[in-house]
């Protein structure tokens, strides 16, 4: 292609910045949705990353920024030495997702890779580990389950816990997170459109002059 060089310049500047500037609220309007939307986090984890324990707990908790969906979860916990004890789904819950694990952790490091898809549709991803010191007493069936349970016998002076209230004020921080952000994306995309007005009107008056 031999387009002459001495094309003017001028006509194509004008047509590229509002080209660039069409781009750049395309991109916005795209983003800010998702951007809202951003896909769920894993906040904590039950035991927590790290975490040394004494005996190997009974259930391992995944709790997430928001409610993941129930579309093939997984969650794969494994021992130090290789041997998977748990591998499949975990079970969706209010922002969390629980392996109720079948047998005792044995001493050692616990891998738990998991997988859920996020409330956008976005599957996530991750990886921890915590610490068991003890391995589990010797099995012998016959023996755990004859094991005495140590159950308070009295709950009457039991003073009344204020776990509802707690948890009322999360979720409510959650949702005001979430807010936030559309707010945040909204303006974005308000401050841009009136940039543009404005050199579009600027670049018009200067044409006319
Ligand atoms: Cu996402």
């Amino acid at each position: 292609m031999s387009a002459p060089i001495t094309a003017p310049a001028a006509p194509g500047r004008s047509r590229l910045l509002p080209t660039l500037l069409a781009l750049l609220v395309g991109l916005l309007v795209l983003g800010a949705p998702s951007a809202a939307l951003a896909h769920d986090r894993l906040l904590s984890s039950d035991p927590a990353d790290g975490a040394q324990l004494e005996t190997s707990p009974q259930t391992i908790t995944l709790t997430f920024s928001a409610t993941p969906l129930d579309v093939e979860p997984m969650a794969r916990v494994t021992a130090e030495d290789g041997t998977v004890v748990f591998e499949g789904a975990p079970t969706i819950g209010d922002h969390t997702a629980t392996v109720t694990l079948p047998s005792a952790l044995p001493a050692g490091t616990t891998t738990v890779d998991w997988r859920v898809v996020s409330e956008d549709g976005h599957p996530i991803e991750g990886t921890f580990s915590f610490q068991v010191a003890q391995a589990p007493a010797p099995t012998d069936s016959a023996s755990a389950s004859a094991e005495p349970t140590t159950a308070a016998p009295s709950s009457a002076t039991a003073a009344p816990s204020p776990s509802a209230e707690t948890s009322s004020t999360s979720s409510q921080e959650t949702t005001s997170g979430m807010s936030a952000g559309v707010l945040v994306a909204i303006l974005a995309v308000i401050v841009v459109i009136v940039v543009i007005g404005i050199v579009v009107v600027v670049r018009g008056r200067r044409r006319r002059d």
